[in-house]
């Protein structure tokens, strides 16, 4: 079966940019370049950047480098996978390597929510399972939109209420 690429219109989506290795600021902002020149996708605006600690599987590790995390809004012709194929070319573009799970990395692109689609198979889960538990998406996609909500899980606001808020402000020029 071929699957249709394009969507015959633009859906609103949130993506949440990570990095915690080599230059994160630059790569950050090469990142946003990126994206904003995939072919059917339009950035609209972007958070300012937040600093946290990184995050491990087996809970927050103070010793490993500290990330650099931010939140686009953006507009999406692609359909969801063929978005996550650009978002991944361009990761690996900025020399993501892929060995562990929540491993350090120079760059990873998460979509957080697709306006109000539901995903759910062995390559993409959508929205992102674990944004709700994560001040680093929460505290800055809550900049942009106070409202924002994550489609059958709940308010952003009221999510971060109930979790540690260990995000500080990263000093930079707007991404965006
Ligand atoms: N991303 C992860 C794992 N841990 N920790 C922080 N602080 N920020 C991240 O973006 C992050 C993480 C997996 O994608
Ligand atoms: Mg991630
Ligand atoms: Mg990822």
């Amino acid at each position: 079966m071929i699957r249709q690429q394009r969507l015959r219109v633009e859906l609103p989506l949130v993506l949440a940019l990570g990095s915690n290795l080599g230059d994160r600021e630059s790569t950050l902002r090469d990142a946003v370049h990126a994206i904003s020149r995939i072919n059917g996708v339009s950035v609209d605006a972007a958070s300012s950047i937040v600093q946290t600690p990184a995050l491990k599987v087996f809970g927050v590790d103070h010793s490993a480098p500290a990330y650099l995390n931010a939140i686009l809004l953006a507009r999406s012709a692609l359909e969801p996978h063929a978005l996550l194929t650009q978002l991944q070319r361009i990761e690996t573009e900025q020399g993501r390597v892929r060995e562990e799970r929540w491993g350090d990395r120079t760059l990873d692109i998460d979509i957080v929510t697709f306006a109000h689609l539901l995903v759910d198979d062995e390559l993409l889960s959508i929205p992102h399972p674990r944004a709700a538990e994560r001040a680093f998406v929460l505290v800055p996609w809550l900049q942009l939109d106070p409202d924002a909500s994550l489609p059958g899980v709940g308010r952003a606001a009221d999510l971060l209420a109930g979790i540690e808020n260990d995000a500080t402000e990263f000093e930079a020029e707007p991404l965006w």
